[in-house]
């Protein structure tokens, strides 16, 4: 017999060389390669259950979802009754950060509801698999199944059933952390599923984007097996701020940061001056993000937390894997 419900939590991810681009919009299968960092403070908590009829299928923090979200979700929800061969699922989130603010909650959400799905449904499902079930959802939530260091894979199939995250280093093995850096909580103008079709379409920036990301990507590899944290820091910036002027050239263009953004990039050269190491960060929002020491992890945030501008200052360390807290595993 299946369980009524079962409950999974995931952690959100920042990439350090982004995804932006897809080879497949309804696959969700990326241009290229990504690698992230999966944070132990930002999580999501998802339940998944039957539906029942006429419930609504989706509820966030005690509300229920509607419009693009909603049915993003109720689609996804589909997909996992499909793949486990049960009936209409519904799900409740909570998260415990800001939502759709470029801290990557998708990613979190989706990793949740994927393992919280199966789980649901008495699936069996390996961690792989997941992370291309995940993906589906949200492409970065592909790379939230694992902890630590992760790479998703571009992929050659059409299928997808290749374009998967795997772990390249996990929690413990590397005293790192981010200071996260919250410039606005806010919901973003543009989402980022939208503002990289916009973008790969119309920036004339997008195939220098693409051509580079080969090397950032067996670079940062290399940085992170070394764990060589001014190697991995500086890739990262690059990475970041190529993703920035490819979207910044796209026409109209897409521009995410706001006043406060550009404050901590330039604090946190400052700081790189002074000695205090640290690297940024931007996704789709004008968060920054900060790679930094574990030791120094303190320092850092005390420095960013003085910026007016900068609401709070997220302490973050390397986070796990998504995980069951309610209901029978999926996997072994
Ligand atoms: C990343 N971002 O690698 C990049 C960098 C935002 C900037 O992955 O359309 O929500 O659901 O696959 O995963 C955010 O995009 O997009 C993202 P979809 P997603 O973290």
């Amino acid at each position: 017999m299946t369980p009524k419900s079962a409950t999974a939590r995931a952690c959100a991810n920042v990439a350090l060389v982004k995804y932006w681009g897809k080879r497949d919009p309804e696959l969700n299968l990326p241009a290229t390669g990504s690698i992230s960092l999966t944070l132990a403070e930002l999580t999501a908590t998802a339940t998944v259950a039957r539906a029942e009829a006429g419930e609504p299928r989706f509820r966030q923090d005690g509300r229920v979802v509607e419009g693009t979200p909603a049915r993003r979700m109720e689609e996804f929800l589909d997909l996992v009754a499909t793949r486990f061969g049960e009936d209409p699922l519904s799900v409740r989130v909570v998260a415990d950060f800001p939502v759709a603010a470029g801290l990557a909650s998708s990613a979190a959400i989706f990793a949740a509801t994927a393992a919280a799905g199966a789980a649901a449904c008495g699936g069996r499902i390996d961690l792989v698999d997941l992370s291309a079930l995940a993906r589906r959802g949200s492409g970065s939530a592909a790379r939230s199944v694992f902890g630590g260091f992760v790479e998703w894979s571009r992929g050659d199939r059409d299928d997808g059933a290749d374009s998967v995250a795997t772990p390249l280093q996990g929690v413990g093995e590397w005293d790192v952390a981010m200071a996260v850096a919250v410039v606005n909580e806010g919901k973003k103008d543009v989402g980022s599923r939208d503002a990289m079709e916009h973008v790969a379409r119309t920036s004339p920036l997008y195939p220098g984007w693409l051509a580079a990301q080969e090397d950032d990507l067996s670079a940062m590899r290399v940085a992170i097996a070394r764990r060589d944290l001014e190697r991995a820091g500086t890739i990262a910036e690059e990475n970041c701020l190529r993703m920035h002027a490819t979207a910044i050239a796209a026409r109209p263009p897409v521009l995410y940061w706001a006043p406060p953004t550009l404050e901590v990039i330039a604090l946190v050269r400052r700081m790189r001056g002074e000695g205090l190491r640290g690297w940024f960060t931007m996704d789709a929002g004008p968060q920054v993000k900060v790679l930094c020491a574990g030791a120094d992890l303190d320092a850092v945030a005390s420095r960013l937390a003085e910026i007016p501008g900068v609401s709070r200052v997220i302490r973050a360390r390397p986070g796990p894997g998504v995980a069951i807290l309610e209901g029978p595993c999926p996997w072994t």
